[in-house]
């Protein structure tokens, strides 16, 4: 049998420098720009992304927008609103989880092939991030399965530690249906 490449690749290092058709941003519901990964991006798109994301007044929690990449690499930024962590009893699970559906619509949608996340909410959120991966990979890799246009899935994450977390979570998942 030959070995094929899983297209859902676990890496670590900054988003912002990833070359996909669009890397998603762990945004907040004004849309208009804060720190982390947000920061991030928003600093290495350049002025314009923030011109694009004014008219859009805002998104709500678990929901997702689409805009350009500007000066990034990556041609377009999916921004996402994850929940903030409240103790795991206000729905923060499925949110966390349409957050990731809201962008695979988006995805589907453009007929986007490759698609860079961060760690959605385990930042300045607050989400434990032993319970945040396995949601991000279930919901990863039933788009994989959904979506015959997406080529690659990458999870960027931004310290070993937390590159750590989510291998450990994909062993634990099991290899690909
Ligand atoms: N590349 C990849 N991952 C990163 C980067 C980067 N350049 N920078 C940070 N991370 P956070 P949240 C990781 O706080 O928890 C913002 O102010 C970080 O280590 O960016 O969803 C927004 O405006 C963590 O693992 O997002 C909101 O107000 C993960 O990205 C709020 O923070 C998410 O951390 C959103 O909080």
């Amino acid at each position: 049998m030959t070995q094929t490449r899983d297209p859902l690749v676990l890496t670590q290092g900054n988003i912002v420098r990833v070359a996909a058709d669009a890397i998603v941003n762990a945004a907040n519901t004004s849309l208009l720009g804060g720190g982390g990964v947000d920061g991030a991006i928003h600093r290495a798109a350049g002025p314009e992304l923030l011109a694009e994301c004014r008219p859009l007044n805002g998104c709500p929690t678990g929901e997702a927008r689409i805009t350009g990449g500007y000066k990034l690499p990556a041609r377009h930024v999916i921004h996402t609103v994850g929940p903030v962590w409240q103790g795991g009893h206000k729905g923060e699970r499925e949110l966390l989880a349409r957050c990731y559906r809201s962008v695979f619509e988006l995805v589907e949608r453009h007929g986007l092939r490759s698609v860079a996340f961060p760690s959605i909410s385990t930042g300045a959120y607050r989400f434990p991030i032993s319970e945040a991966a396995p949601i991000a990979l279930r919901e990863i890799r039933s788009a994989l399965v959904r979506l015959p246009q997406l080529e690659q899935v990458t999870v960027v994450l931004f310290s070993e530690e937390d590159l750590s977390v989510y291998r450990e979570a994909l062993a634990a998942a099991g290899a690909p249906a």
